[in-house]
């Protein structure tokens, strides 16, 4: 399509060339400089082929004025096609991602997993557990949520009450806790979820306790 609508271009350019060869009607376009080397490429042949058959014979001006003409329109083109591919991902090809606020997440209300469970769940979707960086986000979300408990990615794994993101392995910079938590009761409080009891505000638990999860993934926008 990209070829025959440039060869259209091109022939409509080269048929205004034999009425006005002095015209200025492609400056409008306002080309770039060309690229040293840059050539006609897949264009030339119809490029030949229009300039025969209205016999016009454009000088060299005219020729790097078209030049330019067939770079931008490749370059448009592809960044068309580029924004294309992008645009597939949304919203059909997000599934079983969903949008919630500004965000996609995969917000698994049925099947009940340990921390760890989850953590592979969301990566084999090739995303990963849910990192929560606002009260926006956090609010948003909560509009969504109906179980008892839904794992999210922080935990405190590796230093007790060093809360971390999974995600990152730094420091959670979000953090929004029910009220008395976090309280690493029996000491094996160190994986946090969303707690209904607390608003869905968060609470740590015992990371081998079947919950709900939220996964989530970045798409291109
Ligand atoms: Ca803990
Ligand atoms: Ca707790």
């Amino acid at each position: 399509m990209k070829v025959i609508f440039v060869g259209l271009l091109i022939t409509f350019l080269a048929a205004q060339g034999s009425s006005d060869a002095t015209s200025d009607s492609v400056e409008e376009i306002q080309p770039r400089a060309l690229r040293e080397g840059e050539c006609f490429g897949l264009v030339k042949p119809l490029l030949e082929h229009a300039i025969s058959m209205h016999k016009w014979k454009p000088n060299k001006y005219e020729l790097n004025k078209l030049n330019n003409v067939e770079t931008l329109l490749n370059e448009r083109f592809d960044t068309f096609e580029q924004n294309l591919a992008k645009k597939k991902l949304r919203p059909a090809d997000t599934a079983p991602f969903k949008q919630v606020g500004a965000k996609y997440y995969y917000i698994e209300h049925n099947l009940k997993l340990d921390w760890y469970g989850a953590l592979h769940k969301c990566h084999s979707l090739d995303g990963h557990l849910a990192s929560l960086h606002s009260d926006t986000e956090l609010d948003t979300l909560k509009t969504k949520l109906t179980k008892d408990n839904y794992w999210v990615d922080v935990n405190d794994l590796a230093l007790e009450g060093r809360f971390q993101s999974i995600t990152t392995g730094l420091n959670a910079t979000y953090l929004k806790w029910g009220t008395g938590e976090p309280n690493d009761e029996y000491s094996h409080d160190d994986c946090v979820g969303l707690r209904k009891r607390f608003s869905y505000d968060m609470n740590d638990a015992d990371c081998e306790d079947a919950y709900n999860f939220i996964c989530e993934k970045e798409f291109e926008s």
